[in-house]
């Protein structure tokens, strides 16, 4: 058979390339085919969440970012600090956690989605037009975030307007300065060429891009047990590359940045200037709490848990 996979980004960059490594595997070790869909082919995140919700598209990648409106514990990824900073530590949960593993595909069955693997995309920057060093420098600035209730009180407890808004919009919006900023992996940075309207890009270490792949329940459910194991083979061979991958481009996308754009300012901010923002962050636990309940603060503790066992 053929399958449909859909991606958020475009096919050289992370989601791409594990796509890509997704479909070699399958193709080698069968004679079922992969057709990937970049991000722009299948329209918006809620159109193509829809599509595989309802099985047009058997494969889906879509981050917490955008699926935290369909399922909210999935914010749980979003929370400011919730990752240590140390990328081993990050490998280990991603590989072992119990909370992705065991708990979280519960939920999205719940939607109609069988969840097979989470992976991270790299730490997040923030880009804007000043730089700033403390929440107070945020205020009235209006920075974009995807479309999670979860980051919009992120960037409120942070001192800034945050302006919900599908990927689509994001470029323009900055161009012409309806928004001052938003936040991002560097590759996405850098790929997606939002330096060229951008003046700063600042680490806070406050997240890591987190990506979930999908695939429609009642497709994945209705597979042999052979095609069922080799979507799993394939992902165990897709997500072991992508840890390493994510890792190797992010220092590649800075240096293309300060060659392309030589003004551009870079910031990281102390653990000093972190303490702020670090402080504003326990507001936003409150908030996630508030949103998911008992469901949502049962899979929070447990991955508390599964990164302070990965941080061994
Ligand atoms: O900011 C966004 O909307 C996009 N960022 C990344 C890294 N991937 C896809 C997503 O649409």
């Amino acid at each position: 058979a053929t399958w449909k996979y859909a991606i958020e980004e475009s096919i050289s960059d992370v989601q791409g390339v594990y796509a890509t490594k997704f479909k070699e595997y399958i193709e080698k070790n069968s004679k079922n085919k992969i057709k990937i869909y970049p991000y722009g082919t299948l329209g918006e995140s809620v159109d193509v969440m829809e599509q595989s919700q309802a099985g047009i598209i058997e494969f889906i990648d879509q981050s917490p970012g955008f699926t935290g409106t369909l399922i909210p514990e999935a914010q749980a990824f979003l929370l400011p600090y919730v990752f240590p900073e140390n990328s081993k530590s990050i490998d280990n949960f991603f590989k072992n956690s119990k909370a992705i593993n065991e708990m979280f595909p519960k939920l999205y069955a719940k939607k109609g989605l069988t969840l097979l693997k989470m992976f991270p995309e790299g730490a997040v920057s923030i880009t804007t037009q000043k730089p700033f060093y403390k929440p107070e420098d945020l205020n009235g600035k209006k920075i974009r975030v995807m479309t999670s209730p979860l980051l919009v009180e992120t960037y409120k407890a942070f001192g800034a307007v945050p302006t919900p808004l599908s990927w689509g919009e994001v470029y323009g919006s900055l161009q012409t300065r309806i928004i001052d900023g938003q936040e991002n992996p560097m590759f996405w940075i850098e790929s997606a060429k939002l330096y060229e309207v951008s003046k700063v890009i600042t680490d806070i270490g406050h997240n890591i891009f987190t990506t979930a792949v999908m695939a429609n329940k009642n497709f994945f459910d209705s597979l042999s047990k052979e095609n069922k194991q080799l979507i799993q083979k394939a992902n165990k061979y897709a997500f072991d590359y992508i840890l390493d991958y994510q890792k190797r481009i992010i220092k590649k996308a800075k240096d293309k940045i300060k060659k392309e754009k030589p003004s551009i300012k870079f910031v990281t901010l102390s653990n000093k200037q972190r303490e702020p923002f670090r402080k504003a962050a326990k507001d936003v636990y409150k908030k996630y709490i508030e949103m998911t309940g008992e469901s949502g603060k049962k899979i929070l503790d447990q991955m508390l848990l599964d990164l302070k066992e990965a941080s061994k």
